[in-house]
Formats: C-alpha cells, structure tokens, sequence
C-alpha cells in the first residue's frame, strides 16, 4: 500500500467531521468487512442447516443485522437503531444518545445465490428526527461487496469512495464524486407488464435516445454504477397493483437520496424530492428517479400527466 494512502479514518478527521460521527461511520465500516468477509464463507449456501455446533445458520441478512446492531448500539452516543429486517426501532437508552441510525444490513440478499454484488445501506439522523424527512441527515454512506468491497459516504461535505484494502483498511480511491447532468445508463425498475402507462413512456423515450440498459436487480450496485460511470437514471417506479413501488423509504431512498444530490444529482418520487418526503412509518415504501437531473426532471414531466 501507497504510504500516502488516505484511511478513512484519517480522511473524516481531516474534513474535521464530529468525532462521535467519525467514529459511528468508522464503527459501521468495520461492520462492513466483517460482513464481507461473512459473504466470502462458504457456508453462506448453508443457510437454514445446522453447522457442526449444532447452530442454527442464519440468513446472511440477518447474521449482517446481528453484526451491526451489535456494533452499533453498543455507542453510547448512539440512541436509536432502524433496521430493515426488523419490525420496530430499536432504541438504546443510552443517555448521551444523539444518533438514530436506519440499516438496510444487507440488500439484494436473494442475489447472493447467484454470485451477484450486494450492498449495506447505512442513514444517519440527528436523535430527534429520524421519523420526520431525509432533510436532516447527517451522514449517509453504502458498502458494495462485489469483486471489490467499496464505501461510498457523505457527511454532507461530497461524496467520497474507500476500497478496502487488503490490509484490512478502507483507502480513499475517489474524491468529491459528481454526476453529470446529463448520463447514458438507465435501470428501468420492476415488471414491464406492471408500469403505469407514463413510467413505460418515459423508459421508452429513454430507449429511443440510445440509454444502455444496465440492471442487476441489486439497488446497491446499480445505483453505484449510475454514481461511478458518471450519471444516468435509477428508477424503482410506482407500479399499477404497488402505487408506493417496492424500495423502503427510510433504509434506501433517503440514504441513496442524500448521496446523489451531495453528488450533483437529484431524486423523486415523480413528484416531490425524496429528502421532502415525510416518513409516516417505517417501513414506508416510495417510488424513486434518481440519478442525473436532467433525466429526473424528465421523468417529472412524464409522471405529472398521470397525476
Ligand atoms: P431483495 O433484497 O429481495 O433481493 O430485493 C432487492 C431490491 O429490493 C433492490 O435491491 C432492487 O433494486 C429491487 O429489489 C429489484 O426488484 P425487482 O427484482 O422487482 O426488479
């Protein structure tokens, strides 16, 4: 490793982040490898059998819950923790508690069978506003198991990516990430025969001006992609018989929301920001365009017609 390498804990202290954040963040980081390395066992195939103690295999998503709820409540600065693969929000009690924290542990889990890269969707909230909107989040960040593991994070300073290295660090490999306005990928989302009438026109429009489809059916990695090759357009939509779409407001759209607009671009629902959202509850599902502005705001046109 380059003796210049910038570690991720170095670069949070020089970008002068609070040092409970910084350390919440590098505390998820290191989450992050103990779940790669879990991905890269082979018992991963072995779920619902009992290994040689006898033990029960857990899913990979929710052994990747159990590692991070374990790391992170153990924070005392850390007072409410989300998570996708639980029904309610874990709340910690600790005193000094100034953190809510939403976990998608692992998305994209049924991809795993097939080799294909999955993520970790991590949104930080101030204490007092984890049910409300995206609006205050402190820090949003993914880590992508793929042939590489990546963390990709803002603390509302830019966008910054980390590869772990094989010495077990995360090295800075990207700084202050941009899309563009305009990009040249799109990822449809969902069913053809499920699209409204407006989501298959403005997909076809797309088609028509030459876009690539890229779509792995993994959010994490096709949001990545939109984000690294420099723009384009990530699409989960409404769907005819699922109006609210299939991705979850809280553990997904926002963390993923607050990234792109720190990265240039922009993300709705075809009507409203995804950050305006208000969250109701927290499983709430929303449809999503996110990526580069100038095909959100298409989708925006296409969209209000149905409305
Ligand atoms: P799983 O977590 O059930 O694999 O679903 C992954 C996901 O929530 C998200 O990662 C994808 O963007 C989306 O589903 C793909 O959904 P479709 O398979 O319906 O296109």
């Amino acid at each position: 490793m380059d003796h210049k390498s910038l570690f991720l804990r170095k670069f949070l202290y020089d970008e002068g982040v609070d040092p409970d954040l910084r350390r919440l963040i590098h505390t998820v980081a290191v989450g992050g490898k103990y779940i790669s390395s879990l991905l890269n066992a082979a018992n991963r195939k072995m779920a619902g059998t009992r290994n040689a103690s006898a033990e029960d295999q857990l899913e990979v998503d929710k052994q990747a819950d159990i590692i991070l709820q374990d790391m992170i409540t153990a924070l005392d600065y850390v007072a409410e923790y989300a998570s996708e693969e639980q029904e309610t929000v874990i709340k910690t009690g600790n005193q000094h508690g100034k953190f809510s924290v939403s976990v998608d542990p692992l998305d994209g889990s049924s991809l795993i069978d097939v080799n294909l890269a999955v993520g970790t969707i991590v949104g930080i909230h101030p204490v007092e506003e984890l049910i409300d909107s995206g609006r205050h989040m402190l820090a949003a960040l993914y880590i992508l198991y793929g042939p590489l593991t990546t963390l990709v994070f803002t603390t509302g300073n830019g966008v910054h990516e980390f590869v772990l290295s094989p010495e077990g660090e995360f090295v800075l490999s990207q700084k202050d990430i941009k899309v563009k306005p305009k990009g040249k990928i799109y990822s449809p989302g969902g069913l053809r025969s499920e699209w409204t009438d407006a989501h298959r026109q403005y997909i076809d429009d797309l088609v028509e001006t030459d876009y690539k489809l890229r779509y792995s059916g993994g959010l994490v990695p096709d949001f990545n992609q939109i984000i690294m090759k420099g723009g384009g357009l990530f699409s989960y939509p409404a769907l005819k018989e699922n109006p609210e779409g299939k991705l979850r407001l809280l553990f997904e759209l926002y963390p993923l929301a607050f990234l792109c607009e720190q990265a240039g671009g922009m993300a709705t629902n075809g009507i409203e920001n995804i950050l305006d959202l208000k969250l109701e509850k927290i499983h709430q599902r929303a449809p999503i365009y996110i990526g580069s502005k100038q095909e959100v705001e298409k989708a925006k046109e296409y969209i209000k017609t149905e409305s």
